[in-house]
């Protein structure tokens, strides 16, 4: 259930109370897309970095170990040692980006692992199931995301599909969840808005999928191709639309100021493989902008990555440390980096929430915009 508790114009500051806690919104969920942050942390290391929601994929868990096995483990909450707030994607955009894709119909997806090359289908029935063995807090329905540029009257056809796979998602959630022995049978479904860069389209499929009542609402079908300007008036022109009482999620977005500019049009929620991957190339970032820690300038600089910064990473170790693991290729290099950016987005979400509290969002806004994504 979702709680406006402050808005400061079109931002909102607000809470979503789930069955494993209280998510404070605006929210970025940290990227576990196998059951696991690459670069090597923990469920409890996720504790010491403030996280409030991992986010895993239906797809690659379904592929490796399987969902059947997830479910035989009590599913993720047991098999990971988190005991947060769990959000898995449908299979939707990681079978368009990752498998061979071989057929798609109105019935759904047939595609190649990108593991073994076994031919595998996936409609809005198979990815409620997986999802329900996952048994995570939040599913997302089974939807096609178009890349940008996409020809409108294909956009236009991807959208009815969409439309019709979650109406099939909700009736196969609201099935599974009244089971006996369903891992969470107060499993929530959020339903995703497509169209590509078609406002007539973006709005009238919000307006349909907005009547439905579910948990939640993303936007898909941004940041594939588009330029970061058109992703903007798209949220503007779906959010009017969009239910006040409902979590709105940005899916797969973005950079500190993609964050920031769809924070100021209305959105709560995000997700970004960006600070984890980012970090695992040795790119920082820092309340100035963006360091790449390989850089000879660092060889003997003993400041932290962040003098601003209050994660565990920067209260222990030096620039010219982790520029040392990162040269020497150890592990703990990654490890580290990945800690420190994950730590850098959550903190960035809890100012974007503090400011928000005390009114002062424009301000934070205007200060930051021009600042966290620059290379320094
Ligand atoms: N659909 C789903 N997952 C997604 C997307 C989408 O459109 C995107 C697009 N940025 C990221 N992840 N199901
Ligand atoms: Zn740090």
């Amino acid at each position: 259930m979702y709680t406006l508790l402050k808005q400061e114009g079109t931002a909102r500051r607000g809470e979503f109370k789930t069955v494993h806690g209280t998510v404070q919104m605006p929210a970025f969920m940290n990227v576990a897309t196998c059951a696991a942050i690459k670069g090597g942390l923990s469920a409890y290391d996720l504790q010491n970095i403030n996280t409030q929601v991992m986010l895993s994929n239906t797809y690659h868990l379904h592929l490796r170990p399987g969902d059947e096995t997830v479910k035989k483990l009590g599913g993720l909450h047991k098999m990971t040692g988190w005991n947060g707030v769990i959000l898995t994607d449908s299979g939707g955009f990681q079978v368009f980006s990752l498998a061979k894709l071989n057929n798609i119909t109105e019935e759904g997806v047939v595609f190649n692992s990108h593991i073994d090359g076994k031919r595998i289908f996936m409609g809005p029935e198979e990815s409620m199931r997986i999802q329900s063995n996952l048994g995570s807090t939040i599913a997302m329905a089974f939807d096609e995301c178009v890349e940008n540029p996409a020809p409108y009257d294909y956009a236009k056809a991807s959208v009815k599909r969409t439309t019709n796979w979650l109406n099939r998602c909700k009736a196969e959630m609201d099935r599974l969840n009244s089971l006996d022995g369903t891992i969470n049978p107060h499993q929530m479904l959020f339903g995703i808005n497509q169209g590509a860069t078609y406002r007539d389209l973006r709005i009238d499929h919000m307006k349909e999928i907005a009547a439905l009542d579910l948990d939640g609402y993303a936007i898909g079908g941004l940041a594939v191709g588009e330029p970061a300007e058109t992703m903007y008036e798209i949220i503007e022109a779906v959010e009017p639309f969009a239910p006040k009482d409902k979590p709105r999620y940005l899916m797969g977005v973005g950079t500190p100021v993609n964050i920031l500019e769809a924070v100021y049009r209305g959105v709560d929620l995000f997700d970004c493989v960006m600070p984890s991957r980012n970090a695992r190339h040795g790119h920082l970032f820092t309340w100035s902008g963006i360091i790449n820690i390989m850089n000879a300038k660092y060889e003997l600089d003993e400041n932290p990555i962040d003098s601003e910064c209050d994660c565990p990473v920067c209260q222990h170790h030096t620039r010219a440390y982790l520029r040392h693991l990162f040269k020497a290729k150890e592990m703990l290099g990654m490890r580290l980096a990945v800690m420190h950016n994950l730590y850098f987005y959550n903190t960035l979400m809890q100012k974007i929430r503090d400011n928000l509290d005390a009114g002062s969002y424009e301000v934070f806004y205007q200060k930051y915009r021009n600042i966290l994504d620059k290379r320094i």
